[in-house]
């Protein structure tokens, strides 16, 4: 079987350092983002095969973000786009509060469009993965991650979605109608609690989500741990005790981990295990992928033979 299939938007990311308004910010660190791709270094830095397919502008933010993918292991497939690569601007308010502003309408990675999609790698790969920030960034994205879906799933090859809800790209009532036709596309979901809820109107979100069709759902609550229903058999596994200092990230590691795991042909109580030994180790690193670990870096964080 293939390797992990994802798109989506990676930008680059200007994190400022320390602690503070922005106006206090004395330097930035400019990072890569993305959730898909970094579930896709996630995936690359645990052994897994994994492709990132994405929409790049002629400019050096996109070139940085080729080669930093590339350099983590991801396999890239670039369509060159004449818009701007799409950046964000974080800082952290206080150690709680961190604050972020896109600046991504109208950029190269929104413009994703259904021919881009290089069909005979999405229906030989082991695995397509989503997520609902994609479909929030313009028709021609939605309708991209659509065609995907229905071409996996045409082709037998296992649908992913992380509902990812992104309140700054659109209001709960637009995002309610096409996350719940994603889910029920899916057959491995992962969200938060509050991302179920969106689309779930009070059911219990596990239950809810299975509900919709997905055969393994995942319900991540970053350090109140997670709780899942997988092919019919229930899991909870409370989260790792870390020392956090960035939380950006950990729900994509721990997606990662997760789908990793899958890939390598592990049963679901394993997945679980190193999707959550991944979202802890990521949380002690800052920056959206850097904190990805490698299996060595999850050893040393739990001293468990996690050896895939
Ligand atoms: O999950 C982390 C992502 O949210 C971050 O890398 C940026 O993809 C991003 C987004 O749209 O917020």
């Amino acid at each position: 079987a293939g390797g992990l299939f994802t798109l989506g938007e990676a930008m680059g990311i200007f994190v400022a350092d320390g602690i503070g308004t922005l106006e206090h910010a004395r330097g930035f660190t400019l990072a890569v983002g993305g959730a898909e791709s970094n579930v896709a270094v996630g995936v690359a830095r645990l052994g897994g095969a994994a492709t990132w397919l994405g929409r790049l502008g002629p400019d050096s933010t996109g070139s940085l973000i080729a080669g930093r993918l590339r350099s983590s292991g991801v396999r890239v497939i670039a369509v060159e786009d004449t818009a701007p690569t799409g950046l964000m601007l974080r800082y952290r308010r206080s150690a709680q509060f961190i604050h972020a502003d896109y600046h991504r309408a109208g950029s190269a990675g929104s413009r994703l469009t259904p021919a881009d999609l290089p069909l005979s790698e999405l229906e030989s790969a082991g695995i397509v993965h989503v997520t609902g920030i994609t479909p929030a960034l313009g028709d021609t994205a939605r309708a991209t991650v659509f065609a995907a879906v229905e071409a996996a799933r045409a082709a037998g090859v296992p649908v992913s979605l992380d509902v990812n809800y992104r309140g700054k790209l659109w209001s709960r009532f637009e995002a309610a109608p096409v996350l719940r036709d994603l889910v029920a596309l899916a057959d491995v979901v992962f969200a938060g609690p509050d991302e179920a809820a969106i689309i779930l109107d009070g059911a219990d979100p596990v239950d809810g989500l299975a509900g919709l069709g997905p055969t393994e759902v995942i319900v991540k609550d970053g350090a109140r741990g997670c709780t899942a229903l997988i092919d019919g058999s229930r899991h909870t596994v409370p989260a790792l005790p870390v020392t956090a200092v960035d939380p950006v990230g950990a729900g994509d590691a721990f997606v990662a981990g997760y789908l990793a795991d899958r890939l390598a042909g592990a049963p679901p109580a394993e997945r679980l295990r190193t999707a959550t030994a991944a979202g802890a180790f990521a949380v002690t690193v800052p920056g959206d992928c850097d904190g990805a670990p490698t299996r060595a870096d999850l050893r040393s964080l739990t001293g468990a033979d996690i050896h895939r």
